[in-house]
């Protein structure tokens, strides 16, 4: 079984998936320096940083903070994984960081999509719906793992197969997640990528861990979805590649007002 295969599969039946050593230590240690250079205030005030078009201020966020950030907007890792889930054309909705020290508490479970979602009523568009060998989901994040992160940590945390439940969160659950076993927080070491679905629940599991918790999370839609009408800016301090700055695009339909990242492609990275 090819990895793609491999990955394809997990991710369909979890709602999740977890690559491990996708960055080098060395490649990790940059990163966080370059976060440390920030002079960041304590996380216990503020849990999320270098954000973009979240509850963050629009803007390039730590995309602005060096070339190595940028890098991992379309690293040859997950470019596969998200054009089988997303397809040719999907763009950048959003990015931050998640910073945690030690007794920071949980936050609450949830899913963009799906039964547990507040757009729950809405005409479904992005739900993660299933037909034989196919994935069809909208929107997929990218966690970098900065540092280790696990059950003996704290951090993310989910519901593997949330993802396709048609029913609600029960509130037991969502009031208690330490104790439900349905309830997993997947091992992510240092320079891990964690893939996962907006359809999935999921969330934040207090964190035990005496190092800091560091996580940048990347998050992809298909071209024609937006999470809000706020967008993530390119940074103008950093080059990027014609593939990068097709992810900066306004959202639009794909292949008629959005390009492929994926066109004249030889090696894997765009022309
Ligand atoms: O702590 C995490 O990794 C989950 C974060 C999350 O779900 C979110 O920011 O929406
Ligand atoms: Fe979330």
């Amino acid at each position: 079984m090819g990895d793609l295969e491999l990955q394809q599969y997990l991710f369909d039946l979890q709602g999740y998936l977890v690559i491990e050593n996708v960055l080098t230590p060395t490649e990790v240690a940059t990163l966080n320096q370059l976060i440390d250079q920030q002079n960041l205030p304590t996380p216990d005030k503020q849990l999320r940083f270098g954000g973009a078009a979240g509850s963050a201020p629009v803007g390039p966020g730590f995309l602005a903070w060096g070339q190595p950030f940028c890098n991992l907007l379309d690293h040859l890792t997950i470019m596969p994984i998200l054009r089988f889930q997303l397809g040719d054309c999907f763009r950048l909705d959003r990015i931050y960081g998640i910073r945690m020290c030690q007794g920071m508490p949980r936050g609450h479970l949830h899913a963009d999509y799906g039964a547990t979602s507040p757009t729950s009523k809405a005409r479904s568009g992005e739900y993660h719906h299933f037909g034989v060998n196919e994935i069809h989901n909208g929107f997929t994040v990218v966690a970098w793992s900065l540092a280790d992160a696990g059950p003996e940590y704290g951090g993310f945390c989910c519901i593997p197969g949330s993802h396709k439940s048609n029913f609600k969160l029960p509130q037991q659950i969502s009031n208690e997640p330490a104790q439900a076993s349905c309830v997993v927080i997947p091992s992510a070491p240092a320079g891990s990528a964690v893939l996962f679905s907006e359809a999935l629940t999921h969330g934040t599991a207090a964190w035990h861990g005496e190092h800091q918790r560091r996580t940048l999370l990347y998050k992809y839609c298909v071209s024609h979805t937006a999470w809000s009408a706020r967008r993530v800016s390119r940074p103008d301090n950093v080059r990027l590649t014609p593939r990068q700055q097709i992810l900066f695009s306004e959202p639009a339909d794909p292949y008629r007002f959005f390009p492929s990242l994926f066109e004249d492609v030889e090696d894997g990275s765009k022309k």
